[in-house]
């Protein structure tokens, strides 16, 4: 702690609640990382920063920053792509990062409660090891928390089988307005006892209260995979063909779309050959179960499909290594996108038969605009990335355009029947276009919630919602 004449007072009442170690300052040497997290350029300071330990400390610290009108900020593993962990309007970041614990494995009732800090991919491994699966796999499952996961209802590539981390959450403690804690559902697959509480937190994005233990879902570990490459000539082949392969009846757990751009930020990025990179798009399909020979089957009906679109000369993994390359390519698309200059990127999400419409649609737009666009994503959830990339454009035109570009992407994929965040939240930077998805009514009911829950207006202000 540092310059103690220019705190403010409430500092010193952090510091009975958490201790001081557990208060970062501006100055200190870990208090630049919270004012990031992973969306474009954004730096927003807090007045501090605080990780507490356990849910009586954040029961204080809510009494306080309600007594002393602070916004608190939850923050997971600073991985979000909306803004939503950054201290937009000040105050306080509450870092749940020490909240890290695996509480239990309930391997009857396929249960695990865990912290919100704890790292997807650790619980991922963690419950694997007892044969047993929790399928949400953001690509940044290697550092991002559970708890970020579920304020902003994160998805990932196996969401077209398993669902997003929604389909998963039973249960959830939380800090209330006034620090009350509060136990809403549990490890119970039925339960009509009252609203259905833990699902109003999932996605609220923090704006509600504070998530301090989670019950989740688990399921039995799939024992096998096979994972494909697909290369098309078009990107409007590319995305007409994952209608017509669901159409077959056959389930896959991910159907990613890259465009060629993409492979080659990829290859750029990471410095290495990346296979068919001089087509132009690929889609990445893996189906997973228990039988090997069924899922031999699954794959020689989704190549003939991929024939009817000229894509014959799919690669088949042969063996796991081959298959985490796949995917570790994959997952570092954004990565690799974002590295090569000023972007900005949006979320969109349609249902699936209208894929091609808002891929081609989207490229029309920009290419009007002036603007360079890389897209990539869930095919199969219809979720696809679009990347806006500032290459050429002066400063004057990205930031006066950009606003008017990104609109008319979102009235598209309003007008498909789609919206515009499918698994990165609104955030920060996406508030401003939420009235493009939903109208005054639908938005008032959800201020009416944001003041019933949080009078004082402490949770996360600025995010999640027009002002
Ligand atoms: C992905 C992240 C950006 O799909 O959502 O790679
Ligand atoms: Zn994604």
């Amino acid at each position: 702690m540092s310059d103690v004449q220019h705190q403010p007072l409430w500092i010193a009442d952090l510091a009975r609640i958490v201790g001081e170690r557990a208060i970062v300052l501006p100055g200190h040497e870990d208090f630049e990382k919270y004012t990031q997290d992973e969306t474009e350029n954004l730096r927003f300071c807090p007045q501090a920063v605080i990780r507490p330990e356990n849910a009586i400390q954040i029961q204080q610290l809510v009494r306080l920053a309600e007594r002393e009108h602070l916004p608190l900020v939850p923050r997971g593993g600073g991985t979000g792509l909306s803004g939503g962990a950054l201290a937009t309007r000040g105050g306080i970041v509450l870092s749940l990062e020490r909240l890290n614990r695996i509480l239990e494995i309930d391997e009857q009732n396929f249960f695990v409660t865990v912290e919100p800090g704890v790292i997807t991919q650790t619980l991922q491994e963690a419950v694997e090891e007892k044969g047993l699966f929790y399928p949400p796999d953001p690509a940044s499952r290697g550092s991002c928390t559970i708890g970020g996961n579920i304020a902003e209802n994160a998805g990932g590539p196996r969401a077209l089988k398993y669902g997003v981390t929604k389909d998963y959450v039973y249960g959830l403690k939380v800090v209330l307005s006034g620090g009350e804690l509060a136990t809403f559902g549990g490890k119970r697959l039925k339960d009509v006892s009252g609203y259905n509480m833990p699902q109003l937190f999932v996605g609220s994005e923090g704006t509600l209260g504070v998530v301090t233990e989670i019950t989740l879902k688990l399921i039995a570990l799939p024992r096998y995979r096979r994972t494909l490459l697909a290369p098309f000539d078009s990107i409007e082949r590319a995305a007409a063909a994952v209608p017509d392969i669901m159409a077959r009846g056959v389930l896959p757990c991910a159907l990613e779309f890259l465009e060629q751009d993409c492979l080659k930020a990829i290859e750029a990025h990471r410095s290495m050959h990346v296979r068919f990179s001089d087509r132009a798009a690929v889609l990445l399909i893996e189906v997973d179960g228990n039988h090997e020979t069924a899922l031999d089957a699954e794959i020689e009906i989704i190549a003939e499909v991929l024939e009817n679109f000229s894509a014959a000369d799919c690669f088949i993994a042969e063996t796991t290594a081959q298959q985490t390359e796949i995917w570790d390519l994959r997952r570092s698309a954004g990565e690799a996108v974002k590295s090569i200059c000023a972007y900005k990127e949006e979320d969109t999400v349609v249902p699936r038969s209208r894929l091609p419409e808002l891929v081609l649609g989207v490229h029309e737009i920009c290419s009007r605009w002036g603007l360079r666009v890389i897209c990539y994503g869930h095919a199969g959830d219809g979720n696809i990335h679009c990347n806006l990339l500032k290459s050429g454009l002066s400063d004057e035109k990205w930031e006066h355009e950009l606003p008017e570009a990104i609109s008319e992407i979102f009235r598209l994929t309003v007008s498909l029947g789609g919206t515009i965040s499918g698994e990165h939240g609104i955030g920060h930077v996406q508030r401003r276009y939420l009235p493009i998805a939903l109208s005054p009514a639908e938005i008032g009911v959800e201020q009416r919630l944001k003041t019933a829950l949080d009078p004082l207006g402490i949770f996360n202000p600025g995010k999640a919602l027009p002002d």
